[in-house]
């Protein structure tokens, strides 16, 4: 594996998280003109300035890394050191005022992520995890809840359009018609409900690499897991289970193709 300092480049991405709140919450206070893109998707000054000065903290932390980022797309550099960043996530709950949106920001080495990070400024939360070294919140240590029956369990939900897609539909029903308990707070929210021991499994489908990097470390360093609906563990095929690992092969068991 490349050589970075993993201590080091999880500074620099909660570093980097600072300056997103920043540059998002001056127009979370005044309103800012929603724009649209291409895919119908929400996008605000608030996107791209919070990108900007999410890559300048990067960028000169680590000029040689690659990266991938939502507004601005990629850039080339080492093919084994990559960022991948979603400068606000949940962008349309943050144009209408909303809490739960903030950035995400990951650094995947040789295909692995090893650092995550994931901020909601309006509610004065970080999180953050590096490959070895468990996960936090606000500085303090966060686990999974141990909860090892879905019929026991809440089941948070992302966005539901996708996820009540064929043809896993009607298997993501049958989750949760079996769990005890669904929630729907969807974007960075949605994973935030099981670090917080809210929530035991959480289902998302339909969305790009950065709405997922950093959530895989967030939640295996928290004691949970992360896969695609198949079993998998890419970030890049927009589709995740997240659990707290007790429940996870029953749910891929009812969700997974084969
Ligand atoms: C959004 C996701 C949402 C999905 C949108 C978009 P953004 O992220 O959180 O679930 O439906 O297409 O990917 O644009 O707010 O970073």
């Amino acid at each position: 594996m490349t050589e970075v300092d993993l201590d080091h480049a999880l500074a620099v991405a909660r570093r980097a998280l600072d300056a997103a709140a920043a540059a998002a919450m001056k127009h979370y206070d005044v309103g800012v003109k929603v724009e649209t893109k291409p895919d119908r998707s929400p996008v605000t000054a608030a996107d791209r300035e919070s990108e900007v000065a999410i890559l300048e903290v990067l960028q000169s932390a680590f000029p040689d890394h690659s990266i991938l980022a939502e507004e601005s797309g990629k850039q080339d550099k080492a093919p084994h050191a990559r960022w991948i960043v979603d400068p606000i996530d949940g962008t349309r709950g943050f144009t209408r005022g909303g809490k739960f949106w903030g950035a995400l920001i990951a650094l995947e080495l040789d295909g692995e992520i090893v650092v995550g990070a994931m901020g909601l400024p309006a509610l004065g939360d970080q999180y953050w995890a590096r490959k070895g070294g468990g996960t936090f919140k606000n500085g303090v240590a966060r686990r999974v809840t141990a909860i090892d029956a879905l019929e026991d369990a809440t089941v948070s939900l992302g966005e539901m359009g996708p996820l009540l897609s064929p043809p896993h539909g009607p298997r993501v029903t049958d989750v949760v018609r079996t769990a005890a308990s669904a929630r729907c707070y969807g974007d960075l929210e949605g994973v935030a409900m099981v670090l917080d021991g809210l929530a035991d499994v959480w289902l998302e489908h339909g969305v790009q690499p950065w709405d997922l990097a950093p959530t895989k470390i967030l939640l295996e360093e928290a004691g949970g897991r992360f896969t695609t609906f198949d079993g998998g563990d890419s970030i890049h095929l927009g589709h995740a289970v997240g659990s707290n690992g007790l429940l996870h092969d029953r749910v891929l068991q009812m969700i997974s193709r084969s």
